[in-house]
C-alpha cells in the first residue's frame, strides 16, 4: 500500500469560492497591513496617533518610526515571513514594533504581558520564532530574565530587543537604520499570530491573514461609529484581539483618531486620562467594568466625553449592565468575540433590553452562524446549542495543529467555538455557558454559569464562580466561590435562595468559599482552573 507522505501545512486556507465572494463584495481589499498604515500616515500625517504615559506620536511621526525601525530589524536579520515573538505592556512601543514588523514583511507572535517562561516558550518554540522582542521591567517583573530563558530553551531564537534598558540584549531604541523599501507582502498571508483565550492547557496560535484582520478591525469601526475625533483608550492588553482590532488600536488608527495606552487599569488612574485626554470609547472585560461602575461613587472625574463603552470576553452580567449609563454615562456595547475570528456586537441604536441581555448580533452580513445540538444537527430558533461558525475573518484552522483542527472545525470548515448560546429572531446571541464549563455531581450535569447567573442577583453577593471540585463520593462537587457584598451569605441562605429560584437539588452548591478575589487570566477573565487548582490544594 502506498501511503501518502503527510504534509501537514502551517495554515488553513480560505477555500477558493469563499475567498472570491469577500473579495467580490468589496470586503477584503487585497492590501496589507502596512499599505493600510502608510494610506492612514499620509491621509492623518500632523494628527495625534498614540499617546502613552512618556509621550504622543502624530500619525507623521509615528510611520517614521515604523520605518526606521523596521529597516533596523531587517539589519538585525529579520526577513520576511518571519515569526517573531512580541511580549509588550500597553505603550507607543508596542505599536511600533507591531507596524515595524508589518513593514518588513515579519510576522508578530502577539503573547500578553500576563504570560511566563511556560507559555513564551511554548508559542515561540511552536511557531519557530527568530526573534523575542520584550520590555526591562514591568509590573515589578523582570523580562530579560524571561529573555534569558527563552534564548536558553529556543534554538531559533537569535535576537532579543528590549523596550528599555536592554543589559546583554539590543534595546528597541538602537533598532534603527536608515529607511528602505520592502516588497509588499500578499494580502492572503498570516499578518498576525494571536494566541488562543483558553485557560486549559498551553495556547494555541491562531493565523489572522491581512485581508480577514483589515477587514475585521474596518467594519467593527464602522459598527462603533468610530470617526477621527475619537479617542480610543486601551486599557486591556494590546496584544489581545478585543483592544487590538474590535476595533481597538487597528480601527482607531484606520480611522484617523488617537489611540491612548495605559498599563494601569483602575479606576483611579484611568479615570484621569479620560478626563485628561477627552477619551469617547473604551473597552473593558466585565470584572473591570463593574469595578469602574462602583469606582464612580468615590472617584472624583469628569467622564462626560466617553460615549461607549464595550464589554465583552466573559459573560456579562445584567445587574453590571444596567449600571453602565447611569454611573458611567455613556452607552453599553456588548462584544461576544474570540480571537479565531467571530464577532457580534449590540448595535449602538438597539433598544435597552437588546444592550442589557444579549451578547450582540454577528459583524458582518457575510458571517455564518449555526447553533446545533450534540448531534450538529439546527436547533430551533431560540433552543440552546452550540455555536458554530464561518466567514469573512473567522480561521479555516489553529497554526499547526493538524491533528487538533479535525476536531475544532467540521469539514465544511465551521469553527466549533465551545460556546452555548440562543439566537433570538434578531439575530442576538445569548451566551449561555460553555460546553465544557459543566461540572459533573454524582453523575448529573450541573451548568456553572446558570448557577452563577442565578447567585448575581443575591443581594449579598457582589462576584461568583461556581466551579467543580473533585469529590471522592460525588466525583465532583459544586462549590460557590464569592466575593461578598456587605455581610458574607451562608451555605444554607444561598441553598434555599436558589431552591426558590427553582434549582433542583441535585444542582445546589455543596460548598461555599467566600474571597475577596478571583485569579484571573492573562486578559482578565476569571480563571476557573487556577480557583479549582486552590481550592482543591486546600480540601
Ligand atoms: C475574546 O476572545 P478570546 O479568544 O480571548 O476568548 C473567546 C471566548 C469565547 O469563545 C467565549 O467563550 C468567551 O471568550 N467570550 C464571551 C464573551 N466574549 C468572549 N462569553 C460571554 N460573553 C461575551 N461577551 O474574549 C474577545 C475577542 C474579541 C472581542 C471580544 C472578546
Amino acid at each position: 500500500m502506498i501511503t501518502e507522505p503527510s504534509v501537514q501545512p502551517d495554515v488553513v486556507r480560505f477555500a477558493a469560492d469563499r475567498a472570491q465572494r469577500y473579495i467580490d463584495a468589496g470586503l477584503w481589499k487585497g492590501l496589507s497591513l502596512a499599505t493600510c498604515f502608510d494610506s492612514w500616515a499620509g491621509a492623518y500625517g500632523p494628527r495625534r496617533a498614540v499617546i502613552d504615559a512618556d509621550g504622543e506620536l502624530t500619525y507623521s511621526r509615528l510611520a517614521s518610526r515604523v520605518r526606521a525601525t523596521a529597516a533596523g530589524f531587517a539589519e538585525r536579520g529579520i526577513e520576511p515571513g518571519d515569526r517573531v515573538v512580541v511580549h509588550l505592556p500597553n505603550t507607543v512601543g508596542f505599536v511600533v514594533v507591531l507596524f515595524a514588523l508589518f513593514e518588513c514583511g515579519a510576522v508578530p507572535v502577539l503573547t500578553l504581558p500576563a504570560h511566563r517562561t511556560r507559555e513564551i516558550v511554548h508559542l515561540a518554540a511552536l511557531s519557530e520564532a527568530t526573534a523575542y522582542v520584550t520590555v526591562d521591567v514591568d509590573g515589578g517583573f523582570d523580562y530579560r530574565d524571561l529573555a534569558r530563558e527563552v534564548m536558553s530553551s529556543v534554538p531559533s531564537i537569535s535576537t532579543v530587543v528590549i523596550d528599555g534598558s536592554p543589559a546583554e540584549f539590543t534595546a528597541l531604541d538602537e533598532v534603527r537604520s536608515a529607511e528602505r523599501t520592502f516588497d509588499r507582502v500578499d494580502s492572503r498571508e498570516v499578518a498576525v499570530l494571536l494566541v488562543s483565550g483558553g485557560t486549559t492547557g498551553l495556547p494555541k496560535l491562531i493565523p489572522r491573514t491581512h485581508d480577514d484582520y483589515e477587514y475585521n478591525a474596518r467594519a467593527s469601526a464602522e459598527v462603533c461609529a468610530l470617526e477621527a475625533d475619537d479617542v480610543y483608550l486601551g486599557v486591556l492588553p494590546a496584544a489581545h484581539n478585543f483592544p487590538l482590532a474590535c476595533p481597538g488600536i487597528l480601527g482607531a488608527l484606520g480611522a484617523g483618531a488617537t489611540v491612548v495606552l495605559t498599563r494601569d487599569p483602575s479606576p483611579d488612574h484611568t479615570f484621569g486620562l479620560i478626563e485628561k485626554h477627552g477619551v469617547t470609547v473604551t473597552a473593558l472585560v466585565p470584572a473591570l467594568t463593574q469595578l469602574w461602575c462602583e469606582a464612580t461613587e468615590w472617584e472624583v472625574a469628569d467622564l462626560s466625553t466617553l460615549r461607549l463603552l464595550q464589554v465583552g470576553g466573559a459573560k456579562l452580567s445584567s445587574e453590571v449592565a444596567k449600571l453602565v449609563y447611569p454611573s458611567l454615562g455613556c452607552t453599553l456595547q456588548q462584544v461576544f468575540g474570540m480571537a479565531e475570528g467571530l464577532l457580534n456586537y449590540t448595535r449602538l441604536d438597539d433598544p435597552e433590553d437588546l444592550l442589557i441581555t444579549t451578547q450582540g448580533r454577528p459583524l458582518s452580513d457575510f458571517d455564518e452562524v449555526r447553533v446545533v445540538d450534540e448531534t450538529g444537527h439546527d436547533v430551533a430558533s431560540g433552543e440552546t446549542g452550540e455555536l458554530l461558525t464561518r466567514g469573512p475573518y473567522t480561521i479555516n484552522g489553529y497554526y499547526r495543529a493538524a491533528e487538533h483542527n479535525r476536531t475544532a472545525f467540521t469539514s465544511d470548515g465551521f469553527y466549533r467555538s465551545g460556546d452555548q448560546v440562543r439566537r433570538l429572531d434578531s439575530g442576538h446571541l445569548i451566551v449561555t455557558g460553555r460546553l465544557k464549563d459543566v461540572i459533573v455531581r454524582g453523575g448529573e450535569n450541573v451548568a456553572a454559569d446558570a448557577l452563577e447567573d442565578l447567585l448575581l442577583t443575591h443581594p449579598n453577593v457582589s462576584r461568583v464562580a461556581v466551579v467543580g471540585v473533585p469529590d471522592r463520593d460525588l466525583g465532583e462537587s459544586v462549590c460557590a466561590v464569592v466575593a461578598p457584598r456587605g455581610t458574607p451569605p451562608g451555605l444554607p441562605e444561598l441553598r434555599s435562595f436558589l431552591i426558590n429560584a427553582g434549582t433542583a437539588r441535585s444542582a445546589l452548591p455543596d460548598r461555599i468559599e467566600i474571597r475577596s478575589s478571583f485569579p484571573m487570566t492573562a486578559v482578565g477573565k476569571v480563571d476557573k482552573k487556577t480557583l479549582i487548582a486552590e481550592i482543591g490544594s486546600r480540601s
